[in-house]
């Protein structure tokens, strides 16, 4: 897609130089009475999928409303890692087409995405986590994934600052190695979606929650549920009429698809992270430790980005917890004993839908014309530009695209659950 001309290095000179304001990356216009398609949730995945909508389908009448700002939710708290050495065959499949859709992206959104393919390691801290992490890299490689299980020596070459010594509590055997993985800068990711769907006549509607969502003919109370039809949504702007609807919101996803009368297999967990004092770049890849539930980057600016397991306990909270970043300085310090001195700035948390397999839940479902891409688990933001191609797909063609039936809402029915818990960051 060509930039508009105010986005080309000489019209971002000429802006610097003029002082004029800024355009708006996204307009914000009053909305409409009916639309082709409603998005629910303006994160990377509602806007990827309005923008795949509009470039590979040319469907266009699209709204994606969001109850805050774009971004509010997963996709502007998460720890912005990026790969796809996962466990089944499936999941690898469909990561690694989003790691392909992230490598793209600064050139097809026209913005500068940060993203850094800075080599990603897993390490093992048992016999029984080394024996996954050989599981992982030997389906990973079947399917061309670099991936491949190294020894501590390797692991201290890559990553320096690791004690790698056996007098740790939890000694470093090895880990699995993924040099394509990496991080990327989610609020730009969020932004160059929002932009380049806007440009081809999407509308991003905030501030605008969804109150229900009008189903007729259905099975169930007030005709929803299975055998329904969707006919629209009810926000806290108004009415809108659509035969589509799509789910694509993450914390609330089962409380969303319960006013279309379906019910999800999901439960909502918050998942803490935090971030110190930027300090000179001294950690060259992820480090990712399931034994100690931690794993940590550094970013561009130097301050390290960690996250965790999920909390035990279902909740809609997204603040920071005191016993979150006791356990995460007690953890992090086995491994990095050399940061001791680091001070954290903030802490905050995302909301988590954990799915019984840990494989999201995406395309129809028993009420036509209501789409779900949700149950995201600790995976969303990965997934986002997958996500969004996929479900885009899905609406316009009508059938569910190659690399997404697996992850059918249905398989919870038959017993075809996709275990994909072996590749969770940390142990949840
Ligand atoms: O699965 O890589 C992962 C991950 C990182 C943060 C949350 N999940």
């Amino acid at each position: 897609m060509k930039p508009p001309a105010r986005y080309s290095a000489l019209g971002l000179a000429r802006r610097g130089i003029s002082g004029d304001s800024w355009p708006r990356a996204w307009r914000q216009v009053e909305l409409r009475p009916s639309y082709d398609v409603v998005i629910i949730g303006g994160g990377v995945h509602g806007l990827a999928t309005a923008y795949y909508l509009a470039r590979n389908h040319g469907i266009t009448k699209v709204a994606v409303v969001d109850k805050s700002y774009i971004g509010s939710g997963g996709s502007g708290r998460n720890t912005a890692i990026v790969r796809s050495n996962y466990l089944t065959p499936e999941g690898v499949a469909f990561y690694d087409r989003s790691l392909q859709l992230y490598n793209d992206m600064a050139g097809e959104l026209n913005i500068n995405v940060m993203f850094s393919r800075r080599g990603h390691l897993t390490l093992a801290h048992s016999d029984a986590a080394l024996r996954t992490m050989r599981w992982r890299a030997e389906v990973n490689k079947l399917q061309g994934i670099d991936s491949s299980v190294i020894d501590p020596a390797q692991v201290k070459e890559l990553a320096p600052s690791l004690d790698v010594s056996h007098h740790t509590r939890y000694p470093i055997l090895g880990a699995l190695y993924h040099p394509p993985g990496g991080i990327i800068r989610h609020d730009a990711v969020v932004w160059g979606y929002a932009r380049a769907a806007d440009a081809m006549g999407v509308q991003i509607h905030q501030k605008t929650e969804v109150l229900d969502i009008l189903v007729e003919g259905g099975e169930g109370p007030e005709g929803k549920g299975a055998g329904g039809r969707v006919t629209g949504v009810r926000t806290s702007q108004g009415d809108i009429a659509a035969p589509i609807v799509v789910n694509a919101t993450a914390g609330w996803a089962s409380l969303i698809s319960a006013m279309a009368g379906v019910e999800l297999p999901i439960s909502t967990r918050p998942l803490q992270a935090a971030v110190t004092e930027p300090v000179k770049v001294f950690l060259p890849t992820v480090v990712v430790s399931g034994s100690l539930h931690v794993y940590v980057s550094q970013t561009d600016r130097g301050e390290l980005v960690f996250g965790a397991s999920v909390d035990p306990y279902n909740n809609y909270s997204v603040r920071g917890s005191l016993e979150f970043t006791e356990e995460l300085a007690g953890h992090v310090l086995e491994l990095m004993p050399g940061i001791s001195k680091m001070r954290l700035l903030r802490q905050w948390a995302g909301l988590c839908d954990m799915t019984p397999d840990y494989s999201p839940i995406m395309g129809f479902t028993p009420v036509e014309g209501f789409l779900c891409d949700v149950g995201w688990g600790t995976y969303g933001f990965k997934a986002g530009p997958v996500s969004g191609e996929t479900m885009a797909e899905c609406v316009a063609t009508k059938s569910v695209p190659e690399l997404i039936q697996a992850f059918g809402l249905d398989r919870f029915g038959h017993g075809r659950l996709v275990g994909e818990k072996g590749a969770a960051a940390v142990g949840h």
